[in-house]
């Protein structure tokens, strides 16, 4: 048997720290992102590159999921991370057949993350043989051949076909369509792991998954909260917006347990005038909640608006609103008014000093929206989280009128675009309806595997056949160690990428990789120049075009390899034209359109430059739920103190990184340069433990009487609430538990997990 490290590298790449930045962009983030591009791919072609990035007609940037603006500023619509994603993609480096040659399998699961990502852009169809130790090329013919025969051969409930959200609508619309019509619906994606606690939560409470506010509404907003989400390094070009509604006289409060720079101050680098000045202060307030304090939090928000209430009758609640529009607020209020309040403080870590001018601002407010991220959805009360942010809207009345609002804040560029296509274990009767009609086939009908529930499978040797569309499945789950043995058990894995990552040196028993374009790059379907689309996290359906020459000749589209293996696997029938639909896009979105709700017109609307909104029921205050209502709900003070363990630990983002792609190794807003492998702890508490600033460390982490593993962190000392530590994903998903998820969305608690700093024994 093949031996290959399944685990992260360990090896230590030299901690060096500067003082954490208290202002995000400015002209230092133009620097960095001018030297990630130069480095890539030559400076020149670098900035004529980003000339075209997240302009009408140009390329999508698969940064973030954030909407662009209509007033573009005329040269670039991009931010230092953007950049970095695009120079990530666009490098010139190449993983040939020569470099499979050159590296075993198992030599190459020996780099870090860093290295592996480093090397380049895939440029042929590779193929694992079983027992052996290299990759060696194999034709596409070949390789889609071996899919397809193999699928034929296992029952269609043996195959998983993951997707991670960078997929475009096209794609993911003729992904989901072929494995239906194979027979199964185990497609987990990037979502299960991400805002699926958003999804699950918005629908019941207000009908739809996704957001309700649009970039406009962000402008005109009297406060926004953003909680749990980190958006100057993750969401950059939202800080612009935020300024804006700032200079409309809005208001921002950052919930959220580390100060994050780009809530203090930002410097907007293309304002010269904003440069000079320093740049302005974002967040009015800063509530630094201990980790998963926010319901605690929430609850005595939403308690100060009822007393607001009380003493300024008509005022402060939107009682219209809630006797037109929603059901179950006097149940609802009970339950708020039976609060602990002394154990909610203690719980969220805040003073009520601390609380009173939120609240006031609250209270004196009628157009609030609340954006989130990880730090909300990623709890063991994920969805309870995201229903108590819905609570205070809708006491408010801030749902469906301008300026007010859900606002989920989406990760990958496409991710909510996928969801809208079909990509999703639990698809609704209504749409699997539809997909049957038009295309004549017959859908299963009984759910699929989320990516918890593959892993599990997977690890029952339930699974013969895994196919990752996009993403690094071994690197982003939980429990690397268990994940990759469940990937081990499968006869064949498959992964269709750009770039090479760990997902393709811990495979199944056969593996293959098959090289794909990225967005940046053009895509010629029978001599024409095609586009594809996506949708951003405000519904925003727009066009994406790559406009450079592909990495290399034997780079196929997305589109082209699901409709290569549903040629062979599904066959073509007068509803299932592959081969149409491979060679001309428009007549896949011809599909979409008749199939999907929203769609219509398709192919004129989505050549508008702006793009075209989709429907959204809560944005007009039709809300889709059973009873027609907003849906008021009581939910428990979660624990927050760790049970198990000593502290609870959150795995986030560094400012160099895109989940597992590793840009560099600076977290430089953070001021933590050369390293990964640390954990910001509380001054005290390192005290307390007697360890040193700097010092090595183990972490162990605990659930349920298990313990997992993880050598050799530096600490470093930083301002996060006692208790409370962080650590950087994916180093530290080998101490995720996979069977510590949310309630109902079954999304890892990657924001929770319990865990012990042990000092190294000498
Ligand atoms: N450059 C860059 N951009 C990205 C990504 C990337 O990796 N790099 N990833 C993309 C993806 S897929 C996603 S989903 C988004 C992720 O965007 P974020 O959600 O901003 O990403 P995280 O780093 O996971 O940050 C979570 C934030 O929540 C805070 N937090 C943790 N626990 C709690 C809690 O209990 N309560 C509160 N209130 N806060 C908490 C953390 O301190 C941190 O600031 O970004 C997208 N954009
Ligand atoms: N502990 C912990 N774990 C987490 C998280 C966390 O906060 N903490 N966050 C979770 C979240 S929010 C998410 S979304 C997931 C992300 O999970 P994934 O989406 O699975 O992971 P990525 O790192 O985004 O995937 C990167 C790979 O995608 C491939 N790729 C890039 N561009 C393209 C393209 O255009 N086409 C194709 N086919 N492939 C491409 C490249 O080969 C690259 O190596 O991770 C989750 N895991
Ligand atoms: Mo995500």
């Amino acid at each position: 048997m093949r031996k290959v490290r399944i685990l992260p590298s360990e090896n230590l790449t030299g901690l060096k720290q500067t003082a954490p930045s208290h202002k995000a962009a400015g002209m230092k983030g133009v620097t960095v992102a001018m030297k990630h591009l130069s480095q890539e791919l030559g400076l020149w072609d670098g900035l004529r590159l980003m000339a075209k990035v997240n302009q009408p007609g140009g390329v999508d940037c698969p940064g973030c999921a954030w909407p662009d603006p209509e007033q573009r500023s005329r040269l670039f619509e991009y931010c230092e991370n953007g950049a970095k994603a695009i120079a990530e993609e666009a490098t010139r480096k190449r993983v040939d057949a020569v470099f499979f040659a050159q590296h075993s399998v198992q030599e190459l699961s020996t780099w870090s993350d860093y290295e592996i990502g480093k090397s380049g852009r895939i440029t042929e169809p590779m193929y694992l043989a079983p027992d052996s130790s290299h990759y060696t090329p194999v034709s596409w013919d070949e390789a889609l051949g071996m899919i397809a025969s193999h699928l034929k051969g296992i029952t269609p409930e043996k195959a998983v076909f993951y997707t991670s959200g960078r997929t475009s609508n096209e794609t993911a619309y003729l992904y989901q369509l072929m494995v239906r019509a194979y027979g199964t619906n185990n497609m987990p994606d990037c979502s299960n792991m991400c805002h699926e606690s958003s999804g699950v939560g918005l629908s019941e409470t207000v009908g739809i998954g996704k957001g309700s506010v649009t970039l406009q509404d962000i402008y005109e907003a009297e406060v926004i909260m953003v909680v749990g989400q980190n958006p100057g390094t993750n969401h950059p070009r939202m800080l612009s917006a935020l300024q804006k509604c700032k200079v409309n006289g809005g208001k921002i409060i950052h919930v959220n347990p580390l100060p994050e720079v780009g809530t203090e101050r930002f410097v907007d680098p293309q304002s010269p005038l904003d440069i000079l000045k320093g740049g302005a202060k974002i967040a009015d307030h800063w509530l630094p909640v201990r980790i998963n304090g926010d319901i605690a939090l929430f609850k005595l928000l939403m308690l100060g608006l009822l007393e607001a209430e009380e003493r300024n009758p008509g005022h402060v609640l939107d009682r219209e609103f809630i006797e037109q529009h929603t059901e179950g607020f006097d149940r609802f209020r009970q339950a708020l008014l039976q609060t602990d309040k002394a154990q909610a403080l203690k719980d969220c870590g805040l003073t009520e000093a601390e609380l009173k001018p939120v609240i006031e601002a609250l209270a004196e407010k009628r157009k609030i929206i609340i954006c989130w991220a990880m730090g909300i959805t990623q709890q063991r009360n994920g969805v309870q989280n995201v229903r108590e942010i819905v609570n205070l809207l809708l006491m408010k009345g801030s749902i469906g009128k301008p300026g007010a609002g859900t606002c989920p804040v989406r990760g990958h560029s496409n991710v909510q675009g996928d969801r809208t296509m079909g990509i999703y274990e639990k698809p609704a009767a209504s749409f699997l309806d539809a997909l049957d009609r038009h295309h004549q086939i017959d859908s299963p009908k009984e759910y699929g595997f989320d990516t918890v529930e593959a892993i599990e499978a997977m690890n029952q040797g339930e699974v013969s056949f895994f196919m990752g569309m996009g993403g690094n499945f071994i690197s982003a789950t939980p429990d690397t160690q268990l994940t990759g043995e469940a990937m081990q058990k499968c006869d064949l894995t498959v992964q269709v990428s750009t770039k090479l990552n760990r997902s393709h040196l811990v495979t199944g028993k056969k593996a293959l990789i098959l090289p794909c374009l990225g967005r940046t790059e053009q895509d010629v379907q029978n001599g024409k120049m095609q586009f594809q689309t996506v949708e951003n996290s405000m519904g925003v359906v727009h066009r994406t075009k790559g406009s450079i020459a592909p990495a290399s000749a034997h780079l196929k589209s997305e589109v082209s390899i699901v409709c290569g293996i549903a040629r062979l696997l599904i066959g073509e029938t007068a509803a299932l034209q592959w081969s149409m639909w491979e060679h001309d896009y428009d007549k896949i979105r011809e599909q979409i359109e008749a199939v999907i709700p929203g769609f219509d017109d398709f192919n004129r609307r989505v050549r508008n430059p702006q793009g075209f909104l989709l429907p959204n029921g809560a944005r007009e205050r039709q809300f889709n739920t059973p009873n027609a209502k907003a849906n008021f709900s009581v939910n428990e003070l979660p624990p927050v103190d760790p049970q198990e363990a000593r502290f609870v630990m959150m795995t986030i983002r560094s400012h160099d990184q895109y989940n597992t792609t590793i840009y560099g190794l600076n977290d430089r807003y953070r001021g933590v340069i050369n390293e990964r492998r640390v954990v910001l702890m509380n001054k005290e508490d390192m005290q307390q433990l007697g360890i040193k600033e700097r010092e090595l460390v183990d972490l162990e982490s605990i659930f349920k009487g298990e313990r997992r593993h993880a050598p050799s962190f530096h600490a470093v000392p930083y301002n996060i609430p006692r208790f409370c530590v962080a650590t950087y994903f994916p180093e530290a998903n080998p101490l995720v538990p996979l069977k510590s998820t949310a309630k109902w969305s079954n999304t890892p608690s990657s924001k929770f997990v319990e865990v012990n700093i042990l000092k190294k024994s000498i």
